[in-house]
């Protein structure tokens, strides 16, 4: 259970640390000041109807109610340890669990999770101005429910800095609230987590393709041989379900919408669905083409020897480890990647230790490809053609075997300038984008959805659809 008479929620024994626990109550305090000034902008009087984990039971573990998010009972929250856990891949196979971390491994640990502790307050500041144009109440609350537990997944890493990792670790928990998204002088650590998130389609976008990741590489975390970190990983995974909901729903949503408004009035041309205050498909294919490509740029490049020491070593598995039918060791085994050959593109084995990455990113396009499916049943019930497909993985990268070329959605190898020729075809342009933000307004009244977007089938915790789920005083 949850301890929460303490300042800090936990249920790691906080208070049975005194310096642990004074080093954390140092830190909480920094941690709202960053939630003030980088968080959601001008909502610390709102009442917002947000869940809230009372225990890491799988079954009623949220708790819902309205709270003032300055006020949100962040914590640390593990699952509970197995005693027997042993390892389950990589060189020490078969060893009992570590509940310490290695001296051997401490820096390369300590930079995953770094890495993974900063994508989570930059994804809230990536999103820090969108409630000023939520298109619903419901919807309002979701981003703040997304960016409330995105706080929490920085406070999970925050936890095992200060308490695996000495002053190093505390250092570094400082310097998580220090990096910005998107600042040129101290920028977020990985690539997409400084990109704009401008409105609600790429928002939902982000939801869907982004936080995707997160699901991915933290599945790989909690196949750790540290146990700590598995733990907390496993915690965060069953959070991370609703924000995928939130991007899946929202993309559907608005293409729904869109078909509806098609069917309806016997569209085809995009031009007509936009002079319907509608977004056209065509425009959301290219922020398709973008979250995706800028996504598959976070599971680093194909080959890569550091994916492989962290395989071998015990830090991080691969999705489902446990579960796959191997030797889990790899020593001698390949694994499929592609890269570019002259103006071609070719598949080639490679030493399946080497691709973990590549293996986790088509782990991830399995599912990706399973949501565009689905979303795809929208159009298709409403009788309107289009269909939405992925671009090929060399699509727009700048990390890995594809970073050097310019590749076209249909994997085709291009020139620099043909390419960038007919690049607003493929991603969004700044008028695609100017087009969305013009129909972005803010829509607070219970029950009312902005003209972009479909209701949802159903709302919050079986409260209606109408319901107050963000009160403003
Ligand atoms: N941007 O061998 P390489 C989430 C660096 S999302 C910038 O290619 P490696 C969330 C790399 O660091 C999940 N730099 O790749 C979602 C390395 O630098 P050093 C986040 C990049 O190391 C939504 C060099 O390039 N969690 O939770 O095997 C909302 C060569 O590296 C990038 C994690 O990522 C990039 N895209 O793998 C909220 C898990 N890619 O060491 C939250 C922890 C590579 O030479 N991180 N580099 O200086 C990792 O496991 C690994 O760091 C990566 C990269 C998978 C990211
Ligand atoms: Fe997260
Ligand atoms: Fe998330």
């Amino acid at each position: 259970m949850i301890d929460y008479s303490q300042t800090i929620p936990n249920n790691v024994d906080l208070a049975g640390d005194r310096t642990l626990q004074r080093a954390l109550e140092k830190w909480q305090p920094a941690f709202l000041n960053w939630w003030n000034d980088a968080g959601p902008a001008d909502t610390a009087r709102l009442e917002v109807y947000l869940r809230t984990a009372i225990s890491v039971d799988k079954d009623g573990w949220a708790n819902f109610s309205y709270v003032r998010m300055p006020e949100y009972r962040w914590g640390i929250f593990l699952v509970p340890r197995e005693e027997t856990r042993s390892i389950s891949f990589g060189d020490h196979r078969g060893e009992p669990a570590w509940q310490e971390v290695p001296g051997d491994y401490r820096s390369t640990l300590r930079r995953i999770i770094v890495t993974q502790g900063d994508t989570e307050p930059a994804s809230v500041e990536q999103q820090r101005l969108l409630g000023m144009t939520a298109p619903s109440l419901y919807d309002l609350r979701n981003l703040f429910q997304v960016n409330v537990e995105e706080g929490r997944h920085l406070w999970a890493m925050v936890y095992l800095l200060h308490r695996y990792f000495g002053r190093d670790g505390r250092e570094e928990a400082e310097a998580l609230l220090a990096r910005r998204a998107g600042a040129q002088d101290n920028p977020r650590i990985l690539t997409a987590f400084n990109e704009e998130t401008r409105h609600w389609l790429a928002f939902f976008m982000f939801a869907f393709f982004t936080d995707r990741d997160g699901k991915f590489q933290l599945a790989s975390l909690a196949e750790s041989a540290f146990d700590p970190l598995a733990r907390t990983c496993r915690f965060m995974l069953t959070e991370e379900a609703h924000h995928l909901f939130v991007g899946e729903s929202g993309v559907a949503r608005i293409v729904e919408r869109t078909c509806e408004l098609m069917r309806d009035h016997q569209l085809s041309d995009p031009a007509e669905v936009r002079a319907l205050g509608a977004i056209d498909l065509e425009t959301i294919q290219k922020f398709v083409n973008f979250h995706y490509s800028v996504t598959l740029d976070l599971y680093g490049s194909e080959v890569s020897s550091n994916a492989a020491t962290y395989f071998t070593t015990g830090l991080k598995g691969r999705f489902e480890e446990s579960k796959l039918n191997d030797d889990h060791r790899l020593a001698g085994d390949s694994y499929p990647v592609q890269e570019v050959e002259g103006d071609r593109i070719v598949t080639r084995q490679v030493p399946a230790l080497t691709a973990i990455n590549a293996r986790l990113r088509d782990d991830y396009i399995r599912e990706i490809q399973a949501g565009l499916d689905r979303w795809n049943r929208v159009p298709q019930q409403t009788g309107v053609a289009f269909r939405f497909t992925l671009p090929h993985i060399g699509f727009q990268r700048r990390i890995g075997n594809f970073a050097q070329h310019h590749i076209s959605p249909q994997g085709e190898v291009m020139t620099e300038a043909a390419w960038n020729a007919r690049k607003y075809e493929w991603i969004p342009s700044p008028e695609d984008n100017a087009f969305i933000e013009s129909l972005m307004g803010r829509v607070i009244e219970p029950g009312k959805f902005a003209g972009w977007i479909a209701p949802p089938v159903r709302g919050i915790k079986g409260k209606p659809i109408d319901f107050e789920y963000v009160r403003f005083n």
